[in-house]
């Protein structure tokens, strides 16, 4: 391995958000506490085919995961140790709104009442996520994000939440990832709730834009002040194919990975010229939609792990289908197979800014999960985590002196959880955990940023 560039976070100024994330689902456990209701995720996982599979890889479920809806504290303890001073976390709709709408379930709300106070009493900002793909099982029974009456509901839902903790909580995400909701919900499979079908995508794409547009507004009604983003699976792709044809590859796969989700929300309409598989979302598009998919939001979200790769397909309206590389083409890889390229970060923020639309862009998430991480006599040593953080951040820094707004980055991921359908095998986190004990073991990534921002996490001697 090369040798990373120097780096010095305080290099990024005062005002620069240095925090951490985490999603409710992959963290919290405690599927039915305090009148939780199911959510797709707890469908999905418990999921048997006739041959007793499971869509996990390991077959494991996150009725457990970090056990962090009963170590809330603990977890916010670490972030702060780290010298983080930002907390991102999820709230589950299914704790709210057990049923997806009617009665409120006031424990629910409760609980994340307490987290957020234990961050502020910890001296970290909350910033919450809304939705992170826990969907209501009992809305997927009714549709689903195919079914426009979800868009409602999840207006219904922002609302009581920015509400009741909009008087604490400033910075606000709509959504997390919408790609990955729309595409691996709804054409691969590989997450919940496991549909693949081409009308279930083109009605998904559209209903999940339009939530975010009225979404942004029953926030802001709901919490005049609130800091309002919300995030996005940027990859800017590569396409391959003989000539002109990578190019077209190239932008088409561009077209339906970023721009589906990004450009309707400003008021650009689907890019459907680009990529005319787009066209599909027309049946779903009512008149008064183009109004409806304007986003009122204060900064975007963006979310880089890799480059997909683009080759050229010769299908009508259908001109690729992105895939992750492999080691053939000569970078690193993660635990799960991705390509290490961290100038890609680059261009997805250039990408982001290009538009104009933004005066903030934040870096809401970046990691990667690295094979055969264990405890050695109390140490997780992690160098190429280290390495990745130094290059990704100096593709920020880049990008910062070329007159990019971004003003925060956040590491995925505090610690060691449920990656979906992966299981528990790759391991994201700062923090090792183990999930037989529940101990969380700071590695040495994890120190290293506190070295760099000031915390109290040490190595042991
Ligand atoms: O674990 C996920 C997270 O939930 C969303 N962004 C990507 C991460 C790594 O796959």
């Amino acid at each position: 391995m090369n040798r990373p560039p120097a780096l010095n976070l305080s290099d990024f100024g005062p005002d620069f958000t240095w925090g951490v994330a985490t999603a409710a689902f992959q963290i919290e456990g405690s599927p039915a506490a305090d009148g939780k209701g199911p959510s797709i995720w707890d469908t999905f996982t418990h999921r048997r085919d006739r041959h007793g599979r499971t869509p996990v890889k390991d077959g494991t479920t996150a009725d457990v995961a970090t056990d962090s809806y009963r170590r809330f504290r603990e977890d916010i303890a670490l972030v702060r140790a780290l010298g983080f001073g930002a907390y991102r976390f999820s709230i589950s709709w299914p704790r709210i709104f057990p049923a997806g709408g009617g009665p409120l379930n006031r424990a629910g709300l409760d609980h994340y009442s307490r987290v957020v106070d234990a961050c502020l009493e910890a001296g970290v900002e909350p910033w919450v996520t809304l939705y992170h793909w826990d969907l209501p099982q009992a809305l997927e029974d009714r549709g689903g994000w195919r079914a426009r009456d979800t868009v409602h509901r999840y207006c219904d839902y922002a609302t009581a939440v920015a509400g009741a903790l909009g008087d604490r909580v400033r910075h606000w995400m709509l959504f997390n990832e919408p790609l990955n909701i729309v595409i691996s919900g709804h054409v691969t499979g590989a997450m919940a709730p496991g549909r693949r079908s081409l009308p279930a995508y083109f009605a998904a794409l559209h209903h999940v834009n339009l939530a975010t547009g009225l979404g942004s507004r029953a926030v802001r009604a709901a919490d005049p002040d609130a800091v309002i983003g919300t995030t996005q699976y940027v990859s800017p792709p590569i396409g391959s194919g003989p000539g002109r044809l990578a190019d077209v590859a190239e932008r088409a796969a561009h077209a339906v990975l970023n721009r589906a989700f990004l450009e309707p929300l400003l008021g650009l309409g689907y890019p459907w010229r680009t990529a005319p598989l787009l066209l599909g979302v027309r049946p779903f598009l009512r008149d008064d939609d183009a109004a409806h998919l304007l986003a009122d939001l204060d900064f975007l979200g963006v979310q880089y792990y890799t480059r997909l790769r683009a080759p050229f397909l010769p299908l009508p309206g259908l001109w690729t289908v992105p895939q992750f590389g492999g080691a053939e083409h000569g970078n690193e890889l993660t635990s799960l197979g991705w390509e290490i390229i961290p100038e890609g970060l680059g261009m997805a923020l250039d990408w982001a800014h290009s538009y104009g639309a933004f005066e903030r862009i934040v870096v809401t998430e970046g990691g990667a999960s690295f094979p055969g991480e264990q405890v050695v006599s109390g140490r997780v040593r992690d160098p190429r985590r280290i390495d990745y953080y130094v290059r990704h951040l100096a593709e920020v820094a880049a990008a910062r002196e070329r007159g990019v707004p971004v003003d925060g980055y956040f590491a995925w991921s505090l610690m060691d959880n449920f990656e979906w359908a992966e299981g528990f095998e790759p391991r994201f986190g700062l923090v090792h955990v183990d999930f037989a004990t529940q101990e969380r073991t700071i590695k040495d990534s994890g120190y290293w940023f506190a070295g760099q921002l000031g915390g109290t996490a040490r190595p042991p001697e």
